[in-house]
C-alpha cells in the first residue's frame, strides 16, 4: 500500500485529522483535511468535534495553540525537531524585562511565540489580524514580538507605538526576500503583482503591491484580475495558489526561501508519529489556561 493510502487508512482508524500549514511540502497539502494558517486551522481542530487526534503538520508554536485550544484532543507534531526559530527569539524573562519599563502598557504576542511567553501577554495576533488589534485596544503604546517587521508594519498601519521586543525579532525565511531580486522579477514580468508578507523587510513591503498573510495572499490572488503574480512568503504557498487559481501564473520572489523547519514533517514522518501516536505536544495547565485566555482575546477582538 502507498504511504498516503497507509495515513488515509490510519486516519480513519483512530478518528484523526491531519492539518496542514499553508508551507507544507506539496504531498503532504494533498492528503490533509485542511490547509490554511495556523489559526485557521486551530479554529478548524476546534468545529470538528468527533476528532479524537490531530495531526498538526506544521512548526511547534502551531501545535502548541491546537492543543491550548483542544485540551481534550491529542496533538502530534510528527517532527518534533519542527521549531520556529522566530518563536524562540522572545523568551519570558526578556517580556518581564520590557514589562517592567513599561507596566501600563500593554503587550500583543504575534502567534509565533510559544505557549509560556504567550501566556505573559494581554492578547494574541497573527500576521492577517495584527492591524485589526492593535486598532482595537484602548491604547495609544504597545508592546509587540517577536517579529519587529510585523511590528513596524502595524505601527505604519495603525498611527500607533508598536515598541518591538526584542527590538530585532526577525523570521529567518522571510529575511530572504531582498528589494534588489524582487526589482528583476518585476523588470522582466512588468505585468505582474508583487503579494508581500509582513514579515518581509520595509523595502519589500514598500514595493509590494498587497501586504499580507498567506492566508489574505490566497484571498487576494482569488479576487484579482491579475494573471501573474510574483510572491514574497515562503514557497509551500505556491502549491496552494497555483492550484486554487488554475489560468493564473505564481513566481517566487526568491527562490531559495524554504523554511527548513517547516520541511522537517514528511509523508513517513506523519505516518509513524499517527501510527504510534507519537511525539504528543502537551501544554501545562496554568500555562495553557492563560495562553487561552490570550488568543480567546484575539477571536474576541476579531469576531465581526
Ligand atoms: O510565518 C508563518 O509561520 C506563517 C504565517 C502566515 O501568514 O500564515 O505568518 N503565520 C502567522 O500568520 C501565524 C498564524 O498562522
Ligand atoms: Fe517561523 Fe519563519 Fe518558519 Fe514561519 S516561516 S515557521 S516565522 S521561521
Amino acid at each position: 500500500m502507498e504511504l498516503t493510502d497507509k495515513i488515509i487508512k490510519l486516519k480513519k482508524e483512530k478518528k484523526a485529522i491531519l492539518l496542514a500549514h499553508n508551507y507544507q511540502r506539496p504531498e503532504i497539502q494533498e492528503i490533509a483535511d485542511y490547509v490554511g494558517d495556523s489559526i485557521e486551522l486551530s479554529r478548524k481542530a476546534v468545529n470538528e468535534k468527533e476528532a479524537e487526534i490531530i495531526v498538526f503538520s506544521a512548526v511547534d508554536f502551531m501545535a502548541e495553540s491546537a492543543a491550548i485550544l483542544n485540551p481534550e484532543k491529542k496533538v502530534l507534531l510528527p517532527s518534533p525537531g519542527a521549531r520556529c526559530p522566530m518563536a524562540q527569539m522572545l523568551t519570558v524573562d526578556e517580556i518581564k524585562k520590557w514589562k517592567a519599563l513599561y507596566p501600563l502598557v500593554p503587550v500583543v504576542l504575534y502567534v509565533n511565540t510559544l505557549a509560556a511567553a504567550k501566556a505573559y501577554c494581554d492578547v494574541c495576533c497573527t500576521s492577517a489580524n495584527a492591524v485589526e488589534i492593535i486598532e482595537a485596544l484602548n491604547a495609544e503604546t504597545v508592546l509587540f514580538g517577536p517579529d519587529h517587521n510585523l511590528a513596524e508594519y502595524a505601527q505604519e498601519k495603525t498611527g500607533k507605538t508598536v515598541l518591538p521586543i526584542p527590538e530585532w525579532g526577525f523570521c529567518p525565511t522571510h529575511l530572504l526576500f531582498q528589494p534588489e531580486d524582487a526589482q528583476a522579477l518585476k523588470t522582466q514580468h512588468p505585468e505582474a503583482v508583487l503579494m508581500v508578507h509582513p514579515e518581509c523587510n520595509a523595502e519589500m513591503r514598500r514595493m509590494a503591491d498587497f501586504v499580507g498573510s498567506t492566508s489574505q495572499m490566497c484571498r487576494y490572488a482569488k479576487e484579482s484580475s491579475a494573471k501573474k503574480f510574483i510572491v514574497a512568503t515562503e514557497e509551500g504557498l505556491l502549491h496552494r495558489l497555483r492550484k486554487e487559481n488554475p489560468g493564473k501564473e505564481f513566481i517566487l520572489a526568491y527562490e531559495d526561501a524554504v523554511c527548513p523547519n517547516m520541511k522537517l514533517n514528511t509523508l513517513e514522518r506523519i505516518y509513524l508519529a499517527l501510527k504510534e501516536e507519537k511525539h504528543v505536544v502537551t501544554v501545562p495547565e496554568p500555562v495553557a489556561r492563560q495562553a487561552r485566555k490570550a488568543l480567546e482575546k484575539m477571536f474576541e477582538l476579531t469576531a465581526k
